[in-house]
Formats: C-alpha cells, structure tokens, sequence
C-alpha cells in the first residue's frame, strides 16, 4: 500500500462532508455572503463526475493564451474551486470574467448565485462515480482507502465521502434548478460527442466561438491530450496539496468502466437502491456506450 502521509478526516459542515487539510470551516463561513458577479460561471458536480475536464474546457473557452503556451498557468488558477481556500486569490481581482468549479450542494453554494451568474450542473452515472472515487481514495495518500471496492460501494451508497449522497446532490440541485440560471449536462454526454456540448456550453454563456477555437477545445480537450498535459492532468497539484502516491488522476476516462469491477450482487444492490431514491426523479443516466 502507498505510503499514508497525514490522514484528511472528513468533517461536516452543515450537514455536508468536507475534507480537513483542504476545506476550511471558516472560509466555508464566508461563502454564503460571497459576492457573485453578473457573468460568473461556476460548475458544479458531484466528486468524480468530470469536473476538472469542465474546468479545462471553460478555461480554453475564455482564457485559451493563458493555459496553453510555455507560460501557461495551471486551470486552477483560472477557474478555481469556490469553496477551497487559496491564499495566493483574491477573487476580486480577477478578470471580469470569472470562472469557477464547485462540489457544493444546492443549499451551500453563494445565494447571490440564485440572482446572477450562471451554474453549469455536470452529472456522471453514480456507478462510474463511485469505482473512480474507489481508485481516487487509492490514489491520494491523505485520504482514507478502503481495504476493498464492496466495503468502499457502502460508503459511497451511504454518504460517508466527500460531497455526501450522490443521490442527494443531484436531486437537490436538480429540483431547485429554477432558483438559478441552470444548464445540465453528462459525462456521457461529453464524451459522445464533445463537440456538440461545447457548443451547448458557448450558447449558454453567450460566448460566440469560431469553428476552429471550437476545434482547437475538442482537441486539447481529449482524455489523451489532457492526460499528457501538465496544466491539465493534476499530476503536480495532486503531488503539492493531496499528497499523491500512486495511480493517476486522469484514470481511465470511460463509461462504463464500472461493469469490470461490480460483481452481480453488488450490481443488484446498487439497481435496488438507485430504483428507490430515483423513483420519482425523472431523468434518464447514460451507463455504458461503446466507443
Ligand atoms: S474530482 O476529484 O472530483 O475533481 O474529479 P473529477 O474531475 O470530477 O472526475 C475525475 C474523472 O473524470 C475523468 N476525466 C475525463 N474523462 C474523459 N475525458 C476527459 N478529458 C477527462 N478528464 C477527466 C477522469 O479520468 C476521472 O474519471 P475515471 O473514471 O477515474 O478515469
């Protein structure tokens, strides 16, 4: 096993599971009140549902000089997490155009988001999310690992990771989407056909691209592509903040990977499960596609 350095505990803050060493409560404190600009854009996700490709994609689609090039800034400096602290930010004084990354819950994110700015909701299917979260865990050494994937599919089922119930934060921000301006998408569907997203993404925040910007995103936008770069892939911020150990973040980058790792009981858990939290929730996830 990895080495384990300094071990991140979860901690709630009201009633969400954040990780000490990254989440702070008193910067947490601050969000309510923090203040939204007409033209933030902020993604929001569940853990491992796509959130640094979005974050990737966002970034080359309004600042494609400054993360690309010998000079290039990492994409957390030009679309940062909101609810992770930085000392090196004053958000204030970024450009007009600020981009942002979440995890928060409907109930958590800054309510000036309910009167300006736009949320960009990416969702994952629960089954992919929860086998890349089993190797994540593997992965960054400050987290706790599970001794094996069975006894991690309960932690995840029962909301005991970071960002609590998948169920949880996808109704809750599903069911209050009329609160914000709101777009949804899937990974699945990124990763059908990134294209046509990006040009979902472009007309909702009114970001007029041209065809071969729109090409230059597609491309830098790949599983390969951003795995092999360092602004992209996290390598060096998983090494400097998560103590990184072994694994890759940018994993596998798949749909469906979940069927080489759920046995067929815990796939009829998960079924059973899924069938009773989802049942009035009307929204039809994508669990495989062949590429
Ligand atoms: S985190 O830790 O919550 O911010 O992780 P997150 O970025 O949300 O999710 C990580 C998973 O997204 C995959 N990923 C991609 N898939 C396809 N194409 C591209 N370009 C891409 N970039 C990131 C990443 O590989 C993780 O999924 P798995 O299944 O583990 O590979």
């Amino acid at each position: 096993m990895a080495d384990k350095q300094e071990t991140s505990k979860l901690f709630k803050y009201k009633g969400f599971n954040f990780i000490s060493n990254v989440h702070d409560e008193k910067f947490l404190d601050t969000l309510e009140n923090f203040e939204i600009h007409e033209s933030d854009i902020c993604s929001v996700t569940y853990p491992k549902s796509g959130t640094v490709w979005m974050q990737y994609i966002l970034s080359l689609m309004f600042y494609s000089d400054e993360v690309t090039g010998e000079k290039a800034k990492m994409t957390t400096e030009v679309c940062p997490w909101i609810e992770v602290y930085t000392k090196k930010f004053d958000y204030n004084k970024f450009p007009s155009q600020r981009l942002f990354v979440s995890h928060l819950p409907w109930d958590l994110i800054p309510d000036g988001l309910r009167k300006r700015g736009k949320v960009i909701y990416l969702a994952r299917n629960p089954k992919d999310v929860a086998v890349s979260y089993y190797h994540f865990h593997k992965y960054i050494a400050c987290l706790e690992s599970e001794e094996n994937f069975d006894t991690f599919l309960d932690r995840f089922l029962e909301g005991n990771v970071f960002g609590s119930s998948w169920f949880d934060h996808i109704k809750d921000w599903y069911s209050h989407k009329d609160q914000f301006d709101f777009l949804f998408l899937t990974y699945e569907e990124m990763k059908k056909d990134l294209r046509s997203t990006i040009v979902k993404i472009s007309n909702f925040v009114g970001k007029k691209l041209e065809d071969k910007t729109i090409d230059m995103i597609v491309e830098k936008g790949t599983f390969k592509r951003m795995q092999n770069n360092p602004i992209a892939n996290y390598k060096s911020l998983c090494k400097i903040h998560l103590n990184s150990s072994e694994g890759t973040f940018l994993r596998k980058g798949t749909v469906g990977d979940w069927k080489n790792i759920f046995t067929v009981a815990q796939n009829e858990k998960f079924d059973a499960i899924y069938q009773k939290k989802m049942e009035d929730f009307g929204l039809d996830l994508v669990w495989e596609i062949s590429e």
